[in-house]
């Protein structure tokens, strides 16, 4: 067994207020949740090391600049680096937290990739000291916190390694606390929401408590590792069933000729009915992708989910074929489409349906398409050479003949009547019906 855990040899500073050896977190992953974590983690007293792979993401951060759009962020992460509480670097140190944030995308056939998560432990097993904790946030198929567990056993048959049910006293503490942040508002409800804390014994979970109550102001609710995986992939799937519902509900309304917005509005009015709402498709790194989890966990089981995530990715393509019969409905005309984020006033296009929509438009209708982004200074490369242009929304106005609310914007929010007199108008959104 190694030496014990000794924080003034590790990361080299102290942490005010926050006694040793507590101190120090490793936070693997600097991307939409690893970043605002770390520097959050460093603005409660915590000494916290960033580590990300990629040199530009690094030097971003250590000169106190952050890479991706989000509220609140760039101050928190100012701060910290002046402060010299978080620091930025691609090896994994010695610490005595280590969370890993790191992607887990969908590989071929919609299954799960964890080889980022598989990496990051093979990164930390050489450093790992007696006393020390890992906890994995990235959304993750369930049994994943056990396989990093069998990584890092394999790498240092010198620790012994917490397991389920286990009897001998473990080493090292070994936990799954899934983020449940919505992009947008991350660093408040990193803060605010409760989290659930998912030890693979008890002994791991209070290990891990330690992190999290001491900057969560919601309840921290303790169960096992594989619960807690399994409570993750559940959150997003709920969702994306009940989006699949408002989505179905919008293609059912244009074959039987009804409103979908006045239906949901009224149907809501029913003590316990609350429909969500419909739109182009549902996108994001999160609900159109963790689902799948679920699905390759359990496939013949999990009938309900899988068919919600191809109700939703198949509302994109009803949607680009409803624009396509307005385009052949006004020949000569161009189509404004308003729009291209995952969802309203951010800057992030993953999974968009927004985004896919105008591409697959833009690829057959070329110079026809005018797209409206305010959250982008020029259009992704998919579109270059289409004749697709950027323009503002009062170009786009005078231009188009028809016009497509993909995303609702507070910036498209003030349209009126008026300033779409005389156009086809197709509000994917109900924006213009608030
Ligand atoms: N959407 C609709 N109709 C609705 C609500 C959403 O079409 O009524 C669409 C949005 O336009 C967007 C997609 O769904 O394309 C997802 O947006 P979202 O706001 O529902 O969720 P995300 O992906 O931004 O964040 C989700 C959140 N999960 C839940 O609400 C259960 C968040 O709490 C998670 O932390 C996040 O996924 C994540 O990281 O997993």
């Amino acid at each position: 067994m190694n030496a014990p855990f000794d924080a003034n040899t590790v990361l080299g500073r102290k942490a005010p207020g926050v006694p040793e050896p507590e101190h120090q977190v490793a936070v693997i992953g600097l991307g939409y949740i690893g970043l605002p974590t770390a520097a959050l983690l460093a603005s409660f007293g915590w000494s916290v090391c960033g580590v990300d792979v990629s040199r530009r993401v690094v030097e971003t951060v250590n000169a106190g600049g952050v890479h991706i759009e989000e509220r609140d962020l760039d101050k928190l992460v100012r701060e910290a680096i002046a402060a010299q509480t978080l620091v930025a670097t691609t090896v994994v140190p010695t610490a005595s937290f280590y969370m890993i944030a790191v992607p887990t995308p969908l590989g071929p056939d919609s299954t799960p990739d964890i080889s980022y998560v598989e990496a990051a432990a093979r990164a930390i097993a050489p450093k790992i000291l007696p006393g020390a904790c890992v906890i994995i946030e990235s959304t993750s198929p369930v049994g994943t916190t056990e396989r990093v567990g069998a990584i890092i056993a394999e790498l240092r048959p010198d620790l012994v390694i917490p397991q389920e049910g286990g009897t001998q006293e473990a080493d090292i503490a070994l936990a799954y606390c899934p983020e449940r942040v919505l992009p947008g508002r991350i660093v408040n409800e990193l803060v605010h929401n409760d989290r659930v804390v998912g030890g693979v014994t008890p002994a791991c979970a209070e290990r891990a408590a330690v992190l999290y109550t001491s900057f969560v102001k919601g309840d921290c609710l303790y169960t096992t590792a594989r619960v807690a995986e399994t409570v993750k992939l559940v959150e997003n799937s709920f969702r994306d069933v009940n989006i699949a519902f408002a989505n179905e509900l919008s293609m059912i309304a244009d074959v039987i000729g009804v409103d979908v917005w006045e239906v949901i509005r009224l149907a809501n009015r029913h003590p316990r009915v609350n429909i969500l709402q419909p739109g182009p498709g549902v996108g994001g790194h999160c609900i159109a992708v963790d689902p799948w989890f679920l699905v390759a966990g359990a496939p013949e089981a999990a009938r309900l989910v899988r068919t919600a995530r191809e109700v939703n990715d198949h509302k994109a393509v009803h949607t680009a074929a409803k624009i396509r019969a307005l385009l052949k409905a006004a020949p000569d005309g161009k189509v404004a489409l308003l729009g291209l984020s995952f969802k309203p006033d951010i800057d992030d296009f993953r999974e968009s349906p927004a985004l896919e929509i105008a591409e697959a438009l833009a690829h057959t209708h070329g110079e026809r398409i005018l797209v409206v982004e305010p959250f982008t200074e020029e259009l992704p490369g998919a579109f270059d050479a289409t004749g697709a242009q950027l323009v503002t929304l009062d170009a786009a106005l005078r231009q188009a003949e028809i016009v497509v609310v993909l995303v609702d914007h507070t910036a498209f929010r003030h349209l009126s009547p008026q300033d779409l007199a005389g156009k086809l108008v197709f509000d994917t959104r109900g924006m213009l019906r608030r």
